[in-house]
């Protein structure tokens, strides 16, 4: 297999005990999809038969980008609900009056597959655009088998059209749906019974649910995991995004890959997830964007060395953001991650929480998914806010894509 060679580059790899990894005048060498070779260019190995060479010009050199948590398919949009908030209507409120989630649900069972996939492709490039390599998208607006299968087949055909890795998750646990009115033990036995079917259809790779007051509830959300490891599914949950329900501490009896949300993580939550290696997925957007004051105990968890990923959460209610960047931004200061901890969290931390340890990191070994930013220094990636976007090149499994 051909070799190519990746030259005169600042590499953040994030490996070995260097801050962010790095090298300067590094060199990557991919043989295939892969790394073969990272370091500093004046080691590199001799008599190498390299077959292409690619000068970076001094442009600083990251590992893809990896959005470990998004809501990507949907139908609609909630600016209007927006606007009910601003006015003093809070999330919970407009959920409860039949708002939120399952106004999405609803414009979602319209929309044909043509129009969520179409939709879905263009917020997919925009996050490409910004340096993403792979992506995890969950369903949850479709809420019965046909309409949760068919979010979940255009999750599939992203990955097959589109130059990055897609994993698809299933979140029919996202929220009551109207023909369940009052039954929410009868929805969470049929979602259990959809789960062997979608897995058998090739649809899913994890397993997720919202355990919350206007969600379902530890029991639930347990019945729920239980058929996900009977079904040989690893799971992951939203959980003490709104309130404390110990979904947490649920969630890691289950070995789960991550927690998600986790403003009212409490310390036996942290507890858990630091022995049972799940990460903490933050989620900015969703802080922000619902105005929340509540912050997750980022200290609690670094001191535990729970690992801290990063993502987008895009969904139409809660974090309408396309902008991985944005989010580092905000990961540091609203919630006090060194810029350091921000690109871990949307690199190894987010492929951690997806349970892929084949990339995240510049190494030997490694998936060659990396990206090439119009910076110096990787601490100018959290600096910098709100446009102006820096991604240069992006190479996915050894191949540039198509700028
Ligand atoms: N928490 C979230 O932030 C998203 N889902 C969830 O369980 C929001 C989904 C939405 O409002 O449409
Ligand atoms: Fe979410």
């Amino acid at each position: 297999m051909g070799l190519s060679l990746w030259r005169n580059g600042r590499l953040a790899t994030l490996d070995g005990d260097a801050p962010w990894g790095l090298v300067e005048r590094g060199a990557l060498l991919v043989e295939g999809a892969l790394l073969r070779w990272v370091g500093a260019e004046a080691d590199l190995p001799r008599g190498l038969d390299v077959q292409a060479e690619h000068d970076l010009d001094c442009r600083l050199v990251t590992p893809g980008l990896v959005d470990c948590h998004t809501h990507l398919v949907y139908g609609g949009d909630r600016a209007g609900e927006f606007e009910l908030r601003l006015q003093g209507a809070s999330y919970e409120q407009i959920a409860r009056a039949g708002g939120g989630i399952r106004a999405t649900v609803a414009a979602t069972r319209q929309a044909s597959d043509e129009a969520l996939f179409d939709s879905a492709r263009r917020r997919a490039l925009a996050l490409m655009a910004e340096g993403v390599t792979t992506l995890e998208i969950k369903s949850g607006y479709g809420l019965s088998l046909e309409h949760e299968a068919r979010m979940l087949r255009v999750a599939r055909r992203l990955a097959d059209q589109l130059p990055l890795t897609v994993l698809a998750t299933c979140l029919a646990a996202h929220a009551l749906p109207p023909e369940f009115e009052g039954r929410a033990d009868d929805y969470v036995d049929a979602v259990c019974s959809w789960l062997p079917t979608l897995h058998a259809a090739g649809l899913v790779d994890a397993v997720d649910a919202f355990c919350e007051r206007i969600g379902f509830t530890p029991a639930q959300t347990r019945r729920l995991f239980e058929a996900a490891r009977a079904d040989g599914l690893p799971v992951k949950l939203h959980a003490e995004q709104l309130s404390e329900q110990g979904g947490a501490r649920l969630a890691a009896q289950f070995g789960a890959l991550s927690c998600d949300h986790l403003e009212y993580l409490s310390d036996d939550g942290v507890a858990a997830m630091a022995a049972a290696g799940t990460v903490a997925v933050l989620l900015p957007g969703a802080f922000y964007f619902l105005r929340e004051t509540r912050l997750p105990p980022i200290a609690r968890l670094r001191e535990a060395a729970v690992p801290m990923a990063i993502a987008t959460d895009h969904n139409p209610g809660s974090s309408p953001t396309l902008s991985p960047l944005l989010m580092m931004n905000m990961a540091c200061t609203l919630f006090r991650l060194t810029p350091e901890e921000s690109l871990r969290g949307m690199t190894v931390n987010g492929a951690r929480a997806l349970g892929l340890a084949d990339r995240g990191r510049l190494a030997a070994g490694q998936r060659a998914d990396f990206t090439v930013w119009d910076l110096q220094h990787p601490h100018q990636l959290a600096y910098r806010f709100g446009g102006g976007n820096p991604c240069r090149r992006v190479v996915v499994a050894g191949i540039e894509r198509n700028r």
